[in-house]
């Protein structure tokens, strides 16, 4: 493998509805698409999965293209490489900026999977043909709404209803969808906006039979999440404090969190996910895969590692519906009662809608 040309696109996507975490509201979705060209011609697509504002990390698309365009991308552009776990060796020299490392790296995967005639889901030891997703719900104006839209969603076949939480918006909420919803697998995503303080609130939740509460604490936090779960029922899961393997270790061997979620570009890319999944494979630790309200791109990497066999809980890549009237690739993510059928063609699977790429394109770079 020899990369010789790249571009990175900046694509705007309308939100069909917008979506509210306990940090902010997204209406579009604003991201960095980036294609790598091999020498062979074979073309590999990877998505930052940054967001316009520093809110969930301290990343943003204009820290990636920087990152990329000045430090990474000359590190990779016209090496000779065996195989893309040689990206995250490279990359290891420059510090944080996973989301951006992760952009390229996604790339290099998807190039190597189509050269060695693989879907991108085998290529990292997935077995699985079909992966059960659930769906993540943005905080709403009113239960009456929320209720409303989580029927919606069980109409549509999805069996697990992740629910965001903000103070003021928690204890009432997930009291009244356990009794409205009394079989339906529930959890809470807080994304950090607790703190231990909050103890004797969070402690209420124990009351409502959630599968786990999803990183109640600061985002950089291993140490209060300890704490916290020595006095919880329910399982914390910890998504913003982990962007490592060895972050992991020390969240497990701490006790602060019993169940962890990977996002690839919180990680770094696809050989990081792979060694934490490895590791808490290991370590009795179940994993699910994270989104980033990612367009079919990123959704399309989701897919692949989700099928390694620790990724026992259902996943936030919900179908491509879920939020765009049209997205970037052909077919879109389709969930079926649930599950997601794993694409069987070379690479990452799916087609990309070069269409409709341009569509969604507001600026432009090539790198040679
Ligand atoms: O914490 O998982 C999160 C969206 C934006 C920022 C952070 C998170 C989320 C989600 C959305 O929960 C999941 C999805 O992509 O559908
Ligand atoms: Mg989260």
């Amino acid at each position: 493998m020899k990369i010789t040309e790249i571009t990175i696109r900046h694509l705007q996507m309308k939100l069909k509805a917008p979506f509210t975490t306990s940090f902010g509201t997204f209406t579009n979705r604003d991201f960095l698409l980036l294609e790598a060209k091999d020498e062979d011609g074979t073309i590999g697509w990877g998505e930052s999965v940054a967001f316009h504002a520093p809110w969930y990390n301290e990343e943003t698309l204009q820290t990636n293209w920087h990152m990329l365009e000045d430090f990474l991308i000359p590190l990779i552009l016209n090496k000779e490489l065996k195989h893309p776990d040689e990206v995250n060796e490279i990359f290891a020299a420059i510090r944080k900026n996973n989301m951006a490392k992760s952009t390229l790296e996604g790339a290099v995967w998807d190039i190597y999977a189509q050269q060695t005639s693989q879907p991108l889901a085998k290529a990292l030891g997935g077995t699985k043909e079909k992966i059960e997703v659930g769906i993540s719900i943005g905080i709403q104006k009113s239960i009456d709404e929320l209720v409303t839209l989580v029927e919606g969603y069980i109409q549509e076949g999805y069996k697990r209803m992740k629910v965001k939480i903000k103070p003021g918006w928690d204890v009432d909420v997930m009291r009244t969808l356990r009794e409205k919803f009394p079989d339906t697998a529930i959890m809470a995503d807080a994304n950090s906006a607790y703190r231990l303080e909050d103890i004797d609130l969070l402690k209420k939740l124990d009351d409502f039979d959630l599968t786990m509460i999803e990183q109640p604490l600061a985002s950089d936090d291993i140490i209060d999440h300890a704490q916290l779960q020595k006095e919880l029922k329910t399982p914390i899961c910890l998504d913003e404090s982990i962007h490592s393997l060895e972050d992991a270790r020390k969240a497990v061997e701490l006790g602060s969190t019993k169940i962890i979620n990977i996002k690839i570009g919180r990680v770094g890319g696809l050989t990081e996910a792979k060694k934490i999944h490895d590791y808490c494979a290991e370590n009795g630790i179940p994993v699910w895969c994270g989104g980033m309200l990612e367009s079919g791109i990123g959704r399309s990497h989701n897919v692949a590692l989700t099928t390694l066999p620790n990724f026992i809980l259902p996943g936030d890549t919900a179908g491509s519906s879920r939020y765009w009237e049209k997205d970037i690739i052909t077919p879109e993510v389709v969930a079926e009662n649930g599950y997601i059928t794993v694409p069987t063609a070379a690479g990452i699977g799916y087609e990309v809608d070069r269409e409709a790429v341009e569509s969604y394109t507001v600026a432009k770079k090539d790198y040679k």
